[in-house]
């Protein structure tokens, strides 16, 4: 096996080279437009977001420590872990910030288009029975999960509520698509947290600690929190919302007058997504899509929408998903300092002729 490998600098250039880079140093780059269209987004074009350049950790010799309020904190060997066994999910990751340059005045932050998500499958431990190991004392409220990113005063650690830590699904992820983690996605180990924006699943994980206290870290108080700007009470970024995407008819293309198949991607936080509607031209006539496979919480679903008699012309085409909870896209999502949460509906115009 060990002769077979790529030497790494190769493999990292060959997988960067798919994607649309936002910025160098750090590496953060967008899933290209035509990847969106599989169901599963490939590895080598799956988005990347670092806050800091990326730690290089070793699987065979990576261990995190599990402390806090613990009857018994320990140290976690890694690759023990990744022997298995190892529980899959598809799950969609979307970074909160996707969709910011479309808000209205610009927010700050990196200039995200709609490109910073995907959908893997990803296969892990849950971190509840890590968390079992080490027995959680009375009075636990939160687990912080620590990355090696970041320098000391500033490491990337994002603390997650106790249920959503003990919930089944979510994981400490080895595997991506069936492959051991990559260095961008966070090797040898990261937090996935389905449902969630992709801040909560915190990558290069090197430590775990029960607290008993709110965290109050920079990316947990001044990051990753919807600030209005109007003095209403600053919430956190949790779960993502209710959104859609059309991935064809492409950006810039040109269809044949008549029949022209419309498709996309739908998808909810921990819901289920139930219905995709589309609407062609500007106004209220929104008609049903059919979801292509049956929508289950935290990954997308694809849908499609035959648009009958389309004519020679320019036509604008609207998708508007909505989730097991009532919660339908906005045409407009709520400004906010930082950007976060753009689920608005995906405008496509396209050239018929
Ligand atoms: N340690 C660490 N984990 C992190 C980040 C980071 O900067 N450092 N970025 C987060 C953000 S904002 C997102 S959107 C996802 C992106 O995951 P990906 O790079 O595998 O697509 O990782 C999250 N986990
Ligand atoms: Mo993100």
């Amino acid at each position: 096996m060990e002769g077979e490998q790529l030497p790494e600098a190769s493999s990292q250039a060959d997988e960067r080279s798919r994607l649309v880079v936002v910025k160098h140093e750090p590496f953060n780059a967008e899933t290209p437009p035509e990847a969106l269209a599989a169901a599963r987004t490939p590895t080598p074009s799956f988005f990347v977001r670092s806050n800091s350049a990326e730690p290089e950790l070793s699987l065979a010799t990576h261990r995190v420590t599990v402390e806090g309020a613990v009857e018994h904190p320990f140290t976690l060997k890694v690759a023990e872990l990744a022997r298995g066994p190892l529980r899959s999910l598809p799950v969609t990751l979307e970074c909160a910030g996707n969709g910011r340059t479309s808000m209205t005045p610009l927010p700050e932050g990196e200039p995200w288009q709609q490109g910073a998500l995907g959908t893997a499958v990803w296969s892990g431990v849950p971190l509840a029975e890590v968390l079992q190991r080490a027995r959680l004392k009375p009075g636990a409220l939160e687990v912080l999960v620590e990355g090696a990113d970041g320098d000391a005063s500033k490491r990337f650690a994002r603390a997650l509520p106790l249920a959503k830590a003990l919930h089944p699904d979510t994981l400490l992820a080895l595997e991506m698509n069936g492959a051991p983690l990559t260095r961008a996605h966070g090797a040898p180990m990261r937090l996935l947290v389905p449902g969630w924006y992709g801040m909560a699943s915190v990558k290069w994980v090197t430590r775990l600690e029960v607290r008993t206290q709110p965290f109050e870290g920079y990316y947990q108080r001044e990051r990753y929190i919807y600030d209005r700007g109007d003095g209403q009470a600053i919430e956190p970024v949790t779960r993502m919302q209710v959104k859609s995407l059309i991935t064809s008819p492409a950006e810039g293309t040109r269809v044949a007058p008549g029949r022209v198949v419309v498709q996309g991607m739908a998808w909810s936080g921990e819901r289920r997504v139930v219905r995709v509607e589309v609407a062609v031209d500007g106004g209220d006539h929104w008609r049903a899509a059919t979801l292509l496979e049956t929508p289950r919480p935290s990954a997308w679903v694809r849908w499609a929408f035959t648009w009958e008699g389309a004519k020679a012309g320019r036509h604008t085409l609207r998708a508007r998903a909505t989730d097991e909870a009532g919660e339908t896209q906005p045409e407009r999502a709520p400004w906010n300092r930082l950007g976060y949460g753009n689920n608005a509906v995906p405008v496509r115009v396209v050239e018929v002729g």
